[in-house]
């Protein structure tokens, strides 16, 4: 079998990787650290280091004590809290989502970003390579890959001018027809460099690495998998078989491993939004009354208040984790229990800070779960508790906003169900008709989704509108909308599918006009969409449409 054959060129794939990472946030933090030698530790390690101290033959992930034989002036900064970290990381990747939707997060500091679509459209720019070329195979090949690819030379370099401009971060990136070809071709000139490869080149940058682990996606326990069948290098994977791999893993896998061997990935770069879960914990020493419990809780909310006003969307739900030390058995054990949280507790936020109404509501809340995890009528040790919130939606932007129109709503039907309960809710912003988190037996964690019920309006149009974590109109039956369309009055515009028609009735005019007209145009979208390959939406062209 050929499998190069299989190895199509038609996409164009931008991998960036940040220079030191953590080093560079750190040298923004205080620049008077840019021209020493330092390195960034957690614990007794130094993950990463700027370049001025790599030429003194430091290397990641080594203690401090070797690190400070090679460099006796080495300055050392703690990196253990990974906010900072975190905050510039998805900024960068907000960034990057203006030249494709399709951005995938590989850790912190890296993203893919499939260009295939925007090298489509400048076909006809200037085609010089800039940065670098991998390997001295000229054998060109005639699918139009050379053309493609140097489009996307030409992007990467915007793409990393803009980062710079934007964060004064430099990176480095690599150019390729696939991810594990750009990935591994931007890590051959460093720092602030770009390297692209051609496809015919491919071999020969596999062959060039040391080891088999060093092929991303190949890791400790797939090496040891395959050193059982006698697989040690990327030599020896290449003179198997697919079948030979299928003793050890299932047939794709098998396949895939394979096809890396050759330089062939065929897996798409999956577009990563922003993250499911924004939490943080802390470990202490053993707490045993509540009034402690509840002073950590508070430190925890303002901190998580922090992350969350980062993020800038408001969360549905909270999620408490404890961990129980048992003294009998000196085991520790944790136990995590979420509900869902009324949006008003978020309607006031003020910069990072809860209103201390809203505070001591969502403590409340949170104090709730506590005593649902742990028996406070018996002892206890807890040695550590985490917060975090899921499920998001968007913040509405400005005040007259339909979406802001339809929070509020959102709201009165929150506070009605709560109203309506009559019990424990009320002071608490618990949403109780969908709390009924119940801990496994086995203590572990149970998460109940909402039953899948017809939708409210103000949700529908919500989550429309704030550009949510809804199905897409492309993940739903445009048939089905199209017959559950109702028409409510002679006017040309009707009440959206899915939708409770008592709420869209009582929307002013515009706002029901508009909501159908954006539905129609979704649909009629949608519905070309079925028959044209689909185009490619920049974040631009979202924020143009609408
Ligand atoms: N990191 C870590 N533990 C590791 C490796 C890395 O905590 N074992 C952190 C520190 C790095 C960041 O992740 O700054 C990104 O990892 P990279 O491997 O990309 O390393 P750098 O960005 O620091 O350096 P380079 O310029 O080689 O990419
Ligand atoms: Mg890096
Ligand atoms: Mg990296």
């Amino acid at each position: 079998m050929n499998l190069l054959q299989e190895d199509s060129h038609c996409r164009t794939i931008i991998h960036i990787d940040m220079d030191c990472f953590y080093a560079q946030v750190e040298m923004i933090k205080n620049p008077q650290l840019v021209n020493v030698p330092f390195g960034v530790y957690q614990k007794n390690i130094v993950v990463t280091s700027n370049y001025i101290a790599r030429e003194y033959g430091i290397k990641k992930c080594m203690l401090i004590s070797d690190a400070q034989k090679l460099c006796s002036n080495l300055v050392l900064v703690k990196g253990e809290d990974l906010h900072d970290y975190r905050q510039l990381s998805y900024k960068v990747t907000t960034h990057l989502q203006s030249y494709s939707r399709l951005v995938e997060r590989l850790g912190l500091d890296e993203n893919f970003v499939d260009v295939t679509q925007l090298v489509s459209e400048k076909l006809n720019s200037e085609d010089t390579v800039l940065g670098h070329i991998f390997g001295d195979n000229l054998e060109y090949c005639e699918c139009g890959c050379k053309k493609r690819l140097t489009i996307g030379s030409r992007i990467a370099q915007d793409i990393r001018d803009s980062i710079n401009k934007e964060f004064k971060l430099t990176c480095c990136a690599g150019v390729a027809h696939n991810k594990l070809m750009a990935k591994l071709v931007g890590a051959t000139h460093k720092p602030n460099q770009q390297t692209i490869i051609f496809p015919n080149n491919a071999m020969d940058l596999v062959s060039s690495l040391n080891e088999l682990s060093s092929i991303p996606g190949i890791g400790k326990s797939i090496c040891e998998c395959l050193g059982s069948i006698g697989i040690k290098s990327i030599e020896d994977m290449q003179n198997s078989t697919p079948d030979k791999l299928k003793t050890l893993f299932p047939p794709d896998k098998a396949k895939y491993l394979y096809n890396l061997s050759y330089g062939v990935d065929e897996a798409p770069v999956k577009a990563t939004g922003k993250p499911q879960v924004i939490g943080l914990e802390d470990a202490c020493r053993p707490m045993t009354v509540e009034r402690e419990i509840k002073d950590k809780i508070e430190q925890l909310l303002k901190r998580l208040m922090i992350l969350l006003n980062e993020d800038g969307r408001v969360p549905r739900t909270i999620k408490l984790v404890v961990r129980k030390f048992d003294k009998s058995s000196k085991m520790s054990h944790r136990e995590t229990k979420q509900c869902n949280v009324n949006q008003s507790i978020f309607s006031g936020v003020n910069g990072k800070m809860l209103p201390e109404a809203s505070e001591k509501r969502l403590v409340k809340v949170i104090m709730d779960l506590f005593i649902r995890i742990v028996d406070i009528k018996k002892p206890y040790h807890i040695t550590l508790l985490g917060l975090s919130f899921t499920k998001f939606l968007e913040r509405a932007t400005g005040k007259h906003s339909i979406a802001a129109f339809l929070k509020k709503d959102l709201e009165v039907q929150a506070i009605t169900s709560i109203e309506n309960m009559k019990d424990l809710s009320q002071s608490t912003g618990m949403d109780l008709s969908n709390s009924s988190t119940d801990l496994n037996t086995d203590g572990s964690e149970s998460e109940l989704e909402p039953s899948p019920k017809k939708k409210k309006l103000s949700t529908f149009i919500a989550r429309r509108y704030l550009n949510t974590d809804c199905p897409s109109p492309s993940k739903l039956n445009v048939a089905e909308l199209r017959i559950n369309c109702e028409k409510i009055s002679d006017d040309s515009f009707h009440c959206p599918p899915n939708a409770d028609i008592e709420v869209f009735r009582e929307l002013p005019k515009d706002m029901q006009r508009e909501l159908w007209q954006n539905y129609v145009r979704e649909r009629d979208r949608e519905e070309r969409l079925q028959v044209k390959k689909p185009r490619l939406n920049t974040l631009l062209n979202y924020f143009v449409k609408n």
